[in-house]
Formats: structure tokens, C-alpha cells, sequence
């Protein structure tokens, strides 16, 4: 049967606001979770991640979990082990002891950052890329990616880890031309995952259906998910403002962007 009751962990965030405003409309009856209160939700559950009691009692009864929850941008090493490489083994503990079977998890470009951008002619990043994390935030998000592998071999629980590109309302720079996941794409996405059938672990790319995309949907359509968006009307506009991109800057020729370059957070 397909999930009914699902757990967004994250909800306070960007991604996670938009996804509350638009997931209910697929029928789910969505469980709330954040370290932060979540704005206009009493009944949302205020915990860390790694407050084991709080997260196991969050999952009790769901069907499936969508795992936004995390430290979202490069951060010292620690903070990212807390939220992201703790915070997320927690999750798939608190899910195996509550025989839940499917989780839904925010995986990220920053996981294969390093990986070229195709220019002209050359074929899309593919969703088997090897991990070539660009930041300590990418390489929890590799973590994810294995944990979630671990535990579909070892538990049978199954994940489908969704490497975002950029979900936002609106496309605001010239890279997210090609990563850009409209938010109603990503409503579809989420859904397509969580309702497909025998996912084991499987790696999707989540953008719309852009023009100037740079890697491949094939998996995220494996799916069902039938991306309805283009970022391409953005693009003039984006383009006039910042120029377009300088094939001699490793910012705008790996995935990953400016995340490639940005200097280290310290204490590293
Ligand atoms: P965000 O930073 O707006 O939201 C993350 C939420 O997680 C926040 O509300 C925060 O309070 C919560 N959180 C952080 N640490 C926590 C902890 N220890 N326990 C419980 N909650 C905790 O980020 P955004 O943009 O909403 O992203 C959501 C997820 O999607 C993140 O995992 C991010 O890495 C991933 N992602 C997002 C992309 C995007 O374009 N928005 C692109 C690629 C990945
Ligand atoms: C991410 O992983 C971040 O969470 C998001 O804030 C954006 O920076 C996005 O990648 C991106 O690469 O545009």
C-alpha cells in the first residue's frame, strides 16, 4: 500500500516549508520535526535529531520518513558529524527499531561537487557518478548515501537518496539554470519516491526538466517522476546580470560551484 503517514524531518526549513505546502495535496498526512519550531504547527516535535527517545517516538507509527533534517551548508567538521553523519544514523536506527521501510532522504550535488560539468556535446553526469565530495557538508552527504546502502543490504529498509540540486521558489543565479528543482518538481519527486515500488537503495538527481541541465533524470523517471518544469524562462535575465560562465574558474566548471572554492570554515 502505497505511504500514507510521513515523518518530514527538517520541516522549519526552506525545503521543508515548501514541502508542507505542497505535499498534503498527494494525500500524505504529514508528522513534523525540527530542532526549531515550526511556524503556525503546535503539534510539529521540537527535537535535536540525536535525542534518541524524541526521534524514535517521531517515527513510531509512520509509514514512510522524508529526511531533510541537517546542517544544509559547508560547516566545521563537528557540527556537521553532529547533525548530519549522528543525526542521520539516528534516523535509520530509530526506523529500523520501528520497522519503518522506507525512507526518502536529501542527498545533494555536493556529494559529487568535485564531478565536471558537462560542456556541449559531452553527455550528462550520470546517477551512478562516484562520490567526489567538495565540502565536509558534501561528505556527510556521501555518508547518507552509504548508510542508506547499509541498511536496504543489511535491513531491507529502503531509500531512495535524492541529489538535490537547488530547490528554491525561483532560480537566482546562472549555475542553478542547470541544477534548478522547481518546488511543485519537487512535490513530484518526493511522491515518485516514496511510491514506487522495490526502490531498494536508488540515487536520483532532483531537478526539473531544464534546458541547460547537466546530468541525467533517467533514474528520478524510473520513478515515475515526470518533471513539468524549465528553468529556461529565468535565464536571460540571469544571464544579462552575471555573464556567463568562465570556463577558467573551477566555480562554475565543477558541480558543486562556488562550493568548490569557498574557503574552509574554521575550526576545520
Ligand atoms: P535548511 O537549512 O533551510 O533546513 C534544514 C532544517 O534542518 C532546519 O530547519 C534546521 O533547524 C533543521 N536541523 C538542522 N540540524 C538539526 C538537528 N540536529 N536536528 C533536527 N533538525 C535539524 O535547508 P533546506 O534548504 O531546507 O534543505 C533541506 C535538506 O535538503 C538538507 O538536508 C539539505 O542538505 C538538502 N539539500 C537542499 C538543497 C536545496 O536546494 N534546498 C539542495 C541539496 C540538498
Ligand atoms: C545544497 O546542497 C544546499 O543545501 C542549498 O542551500 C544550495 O546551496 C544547493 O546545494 C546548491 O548547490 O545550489
Amino acid at each position: 500500500p502505497a505511504p500514507r503517514t510521513v515523518l518530514l524531518t527538517g520541516a522549519a526549513g526552506g525545503l521543508g516549508t515548501l514541502m508542507r505546502g505542497l505535499l498534503p495535496a498527494y494525500g500524505y498526512d504529514l508528522r513534523l520535526f525540527d530542532l526549531v519550531p515550526v511556524d503556525d504547527e503546535p503539534r510539529a516535535i521540537t527535537a535535536d535529531l540525536n535525542d534518541r527517545e524524541a526521534l524514535r517516538e517521531a517515527v513510531r507509527g509512520v509509514d514512510a520518513v522524508i529526511h531533510l533534517a541537517g546542517i544544509s551548508l559547508e560547516s566545521t567538521f563537528d557540527k556537521i558529524l553532529s547533525a548530519n553523519i549522528r543525526g542521520t544514523h539516528a534516523l535509520y536506527e530509530a526506523a529500523r527499531e520501528e520497522g519503518v521501510r522506507r525512507i526518502v532522504a536529501a542527498s545533494s550535488n555536493h556529494a559529487v561537487g568535485y564531478t565536471p560539468r558537462p560542456l556541449a556535446g559531452d553527455p550528462p553526469i550520470p546517477a551512478d557518478a562516484p562520490h567526489r565530495p567538495d565540502t565536509f557538508y558534501g561528505l556527510s552527504k556521501c555518508f547518507g548515501e552509504d548508510l542508506a546502502q547499509l541498511y536496504w543490504d543489511r535491513y531491507g529498509i529502503e531509500t531512495v537518496s535524492v541529489r538535490i540540486g537547488s530547490c528554491f521558489p525561483e532560480p537566482t543565479s546562472v549555475r542553478m539554470l542547470s541544477l534548478w528543482m522547481s518546488p511543485a518538481d519537487g512535490a513530484r519527486l518526493f511522491h515518485a519516491a516514496l511510491t514506487a515500488e522495490d526502490v531498494g537503495h536508488t540515487v536520483v538527481h532532483g531537478s526539473s526538466a531544464n534546458t541547460r541541465l547537466w546530468w541525467d533524470l533517467s533514474s528520478a523517471r524510473a520513478l515515475g517522476y515526470a518533471p513539468q518544469d524549465d528553468s529556461e524562462p529565468y535565464a536571460a535575465k540571469l544571464i544579462a546580470e552575471q555573464g556567463e560562465p568562465d570556463p577558467a574558474d573551477p566555480a562554475q566548471t565543477r558541480l558543486g560551484g562556488h562550493f568548490v572554492t569557498d574557503p574552509p570554515i574554521w575550526p576545520h
